[in-house]
Formats: C-alpha cells, sequence, structure tokens
C-alpha cells in the first residue's frame, strides 16, 4: 500500500486501507475527541505496511494508559501488559524468539517514569526493539498527573501552581543510553511519522521514536490550551525539521519550540549479537547456539 493512499474503494465502499490490521469489533475506541493518539496508530500501520515485514513475526506491546490501549486495537500478536513493564515482556519475547520483530508502543508515563529503569537497560543493550513512545507531557488516563515529560511550568493535576521539574529530554536520554535510531515527531508530521517507522522496523537494534500528540481533555483543558485542533495548530506552527541535530539541543519548553527529525542512525553490536561473539569466542564450537539465534546474527542461517 502506497504510503499515500487516504482510502480505497471496493464495491463502491470506500475502504480504510488500515482497518485490515485494527480489531475492528473492538471499535469504538476509548480515545476522547481530539486525542492525538489514534492518528499515531493510523500512522504506524502505514509505517508497518510499508516496511514490508512479515505480520506474522511482528508482535505489539503495550503498558497501561491511554496509549497503552493501542495494543488491543492492532490485530496484530499484541500484548497489554502490566504498569511500566511493556520492554521487559518485549526483551523476554525478543530473547525467547529472536525472529520476531519486536514494537513496544506506549505512553510517556509508562515508559519514562515507572518503566524509565527498563529503557534506559534495553537501549543500552542495544536490544532489538522499536520503542514508539507517545508524549502528551502528562499521565491521560489517571487524571493528569505531572510526567518526567511535562514542561516547567504547565500545570498538571499534583502540580497544580506549576511545574517546577526539569523535563527529561528523550531523544537525548535515548541517544546517551545508546539507542541506534533516534527520531522526534509530531502528530502533524505523518508522513514523517510513516517513513521513521519504516525505517525503525526495518533498523537492527533499540530505535526509538517520540511522538508529540495532544491530550485535549486533561492537558491542554488544564493549561487552558484550547482543543484538539488548536494543539495540532501549535505543532504546525512551532515544530522545526532538523535533521541530525545534536540531541542535546532538543529539550522542550512549555508551548516552545519544537525540534523534530531524524537525530541518530548508527550501527553498533545488537545484544544477540553481543552475546553471541562473547560465548562464541569463550567457548568455541562447544557452543551451541539455537538456530534462531544463528538466523537472527546471519540474516540467513548462522555462520
Ligand atoms: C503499578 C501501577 N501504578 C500506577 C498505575 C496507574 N496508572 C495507570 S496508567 C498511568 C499513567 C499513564 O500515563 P502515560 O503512560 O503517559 O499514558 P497516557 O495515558 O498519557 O497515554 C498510571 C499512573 C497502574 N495502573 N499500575
Ligand atoms: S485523557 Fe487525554 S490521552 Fe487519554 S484519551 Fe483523553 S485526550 Fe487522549
Ligand atoms: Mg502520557
Amino acid at each position: 500500500m502506497a504510503d499515500d493512499v487516504l482510502y480505497t474503494v471496493e464495491a463502491g465502499v470506500p475502504q480504510n486501507p488500515i482497518e485490515d490490521l485494527l480489531r475492528m469489533d473492538r471499535i469504538p475506541h476509548i480515545w476522547c475527541p481530539g486525542c492525538g493518539i489514534g492518528s499515531t496508530v493510523n500512522c504506524f500501520i502505514r509505517g508497518l505496511q510499508a516496511s514490508g515485514l512479515d505480520l506474522d513475526k511482528v508482535a505489539v506491546v503495550s503498558g497501561i494508559g491511554c496509549t497503552g490501549r493501542v495494543a488491543g486495537y492492532l490485530k496484530l500478536d499484541s500484548f497489554h501488559t502490566t504498569h511500566g513493564r511493556a520492554i521487559p515482556f518485549a526483551t523476554g519475547l525478543k530473547l525467547a524468539n529472536p525472529e520476531l520483530k519486536v514494537v513496544v508502543y506506549s505512553g510517556d508515563g509508562d515508559l519514562i517514569a515507572i518503566g524509565g529503569n527498563h529503557f534506559i537497560h534495553a537501549a543500552r543493550r542495544n536490544m532489538d526493539m522499536t520503542v514508539i513512545l507517545i508524549n502528551n507531557m502528562i499521565y491521560g488516563m489517571t487524571g493528569g498527573q505531572v510526567a518526567p515529560t511535562t514542561p516547567i511550568s504547565a500545570t498538571a493535576s499534583t502540580m497544580p501552581h506549576g511545574n517546577y521539574e526539569p523535563a527529561f529530554n528523550l531523544p537525548h536520554l535515548a541517544e546517551s543510553c545508546g539507542a541506534v535510531y533516534v527520531a522526534r515527531w509530531t502528530t502533524f508530521h505523518v508522513r514523517h511519522i510513516i517513513k521513521s517507522v519504516k525505517e525503525a522496523l526495518l533498523k537492527k537494534g533499540f530505535s526509538f521514536i517520540e511522538i508529540f500528540a495532544s491530550c485535549p481533555t486533561l492537558y491542554s483543558r488544564r493549561n487552558k490550551l484550547g482543543d484538539g485542533l488548536d494543539q495540532m495548530i501549535y505543532f504546525q506552527e512551532n515544530s522545526e525539521i532538523k535533521n541530525g541535530a545534536d540531541t542535546k539541543s532538543v529539550g522542550v519548553d512549555f508551548q516552545g519550540k519544537i525540534i523534530v527529525g531524524k537525530f541518530v542512525d548508527i550501527e553498533r553490536p545488537v545484544y544477540h549479537e553481543a552475546m553471541y561473539g562473547h560465548l562464541k569466542e569463550k567457548y568455541g564450537e562447544e557452543y551451541m547456539p539455537s538456530d534462531e539465534i544463528k538466523e537472527f546474527i546471519s540474516g540467513q542461517n548462522g555462520d
């Protein structure tokens, strides 16, 4: 399916080309009007379709939160796990079955607050997985509490006088910990997201895409920023594409400029390669890895 096909017509009936990958029996979804999460799902499915990956070998893992519901709407092998534990669950999947392309799709609170420790270690290990993080700068599902991504001075239910804790600069965190692919977009950048999803899925190693999305119900309303459309206009007017930008320089202030783009695309041994290389060197012929590991390492069938 071409990236830019909005719908197809079969027997006179318009068809959304992403429907095949949605569990339509679960629609309507839970997201509020104007929420940005749905747009990211549309882009993710299009990027996945464009990647040409065997869909029987793709697994999607979410944690808990409004974004955490994504896994449940995807017609793939998808898992709705516990809060903050999507990455360790995905790590287990990948270790047990190296031929899978494992995707983690979750929120900023889930992945960076309670799950922050898992995030940094998966990046450090260069575990082969794609992490898609929806940054709405807040804990959406539980009532708009402050998150480690809430900008200074923004108001949250647990920061009624305005936030005074500095927010993480996530591309910089991911790069510092060892991610081999790092990109950031907003929900305004649909075509860029599709392209990045395709690239990240085809990249070996820990790939990370941060997508800024609106939470009109809790973040925008409390901060008097209007509705989902107003937030989209903010994304349009305040984003600047700077591919290759130094991730140190891409922190985001309250309603400030958002630097987007592909920041990192490098190569280094993935976890399975490091393990294979080390054990092979240490034990020589006595080391007998599984066929799946050999296949993953070589991209074909072992040595
Ligand atoms: C162990 C545990 N602690 C706390 C919660 C409550 N909880 C559910 S979702 C969530 C925050 C979700 O925020 P985020 O990941 O940003 O997702 P969003 O809803 O914004 O998409 C919290 C604190 C929980 N379910 N389990
Ligand atoms: S609370 Fe916010 S993040 Fe959750 S569905 Fe509503 S708009 Fe989206
Ligand atoms: Mg959130």
